[in-house]
């Protein structure tokens, strides 16, 4: 069961009653990697809670923030661990010049490449893991109205396995009204039926066409629709929240289907996470992923 929440949730200006919403299910990482392994064929996500230690997650928050303390993103004189957005409009090029910095940098690439995940995810993908280099760091506002539209992530690697695994780490404490990932229960077959659609209708495309997320067939930014609550009523489904921590990471597959709600956290700090993706080496590579993510990527 969800807890009451504090607000409406509400994702790309369309509300989210608590009807269409329910509780994601936790798994605890030191359960054995087969019965973690069924739960997510089952549920097409996993959410894990305490994977990583809190203090080195939020030792990077902090490290995040502090490399924006010139932009005019975060309260004068906040601790950056707290990530306290300003209410002010920031300068805009500085703090993308800061973000692509970050993206670059040696300790974001150790953080993605923590030892405990990827020796998780060498069990979990059944071969040596490999890290995809494109890798994605957000922030998000207070009361930004644009959020993440309702996708699944295959679209966007659709040049290699879709055995990969999508790792969303919330790099702080991040309560359901600060705007987490949200999962359309049960929609990961879903997923699968609609990318069959897609490959039908992508058919007479040219080759370098039929890959790419943002084709004519495909919906803005690749997404299904950004109407959270009409999504779940077609598919008779509800989106699944959860508190997480400094500390869970979330692992979904390739074809379920999930969203971002706005940020609406009452103490005004900025939502951060990153979103990566693991394969298992010796399937096929999408060589689109291997240089580091831009703003340009749309993604
Ligand atoms: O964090 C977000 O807003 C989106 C993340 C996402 O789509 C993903 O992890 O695949």
């Amino acid at each position: 069961m969800l807890r009451p929440l504090e607000t409406t949730l509400e994702s790309n200006h369309y509300p989210l009653s608590p009807n269409l919403l329910g509780a994601l299910k936790p798994s605890h990482p030191a359960h054995p990697v087969g019965e973690l392994l069924e739960q997510y064929q089952a549920q097409g996500y996993l959410w894990l809670q305490g994977f990583l230690p809190r203090s080195e997650v939020e030792a990077f928050r902090r490290h995040f923030f502090r490399a924006f303390e010139d932009t005019g993103l975060l309260t004068p004189h906040s601790d950056p661990a707290e990530g306290r957005w300003s209410g002010q409009a920031e300068d805009r090029t500085l703090a993308s010049k800061r973000l692509m910095e970050v993206v670059r940098s040696a300790a974001y690439e150790s953080f993605c490449l923590h030892p405990r995940l990827w020796q998780f995810l060498e069990g979990f993908l059944g071969g040596p893991a490999y890290l995809h280099k494109r890798k994605i760091i957000r922030y998000t506002k207070p009361g930004d109205k644009s959020a993440t539209g309702a996708h699944y992530d295959l679209v966007y690697l659709r040049g290699g396995t879709d055995r990969f695994c999508t790792v969303w780490i919330p790099i702080g404490d991040c309560p359901i009204e600060m705007g987490g990932l949200v999962y359309l229960e049960g929609s990961h077959a879903k997923g699968q039926a609609l990318e069959a659609q897609f490959a039908q209708q992508n058919q007479l495309l040219p080759p370098e066409e039929r890959l790419n997320a943002f084709n004519k067939n495909m919906g803005e930014n690749g997404w299904i629709s950004k109407n959270l609550p009409a999504l779940a009523a077609k598919f008779g489904s509800r989106w699944l929240a959860a508190d997480y921590q400094a500390g869970d990471i979330m692992l979904h597959s390739p074809y379920m289907i999930h969203a971002a709600t706005t940020n609406q956290d009452a103490l005004g700090r900025l939502r951060l996470s990153t979103d990566i993706r693991y394969q298992n080496v010796r399937d096929e590579i999408d060589a689109r992923w291997s240089n580091h993510w831009t703003l340009e990527d749309m993604l």
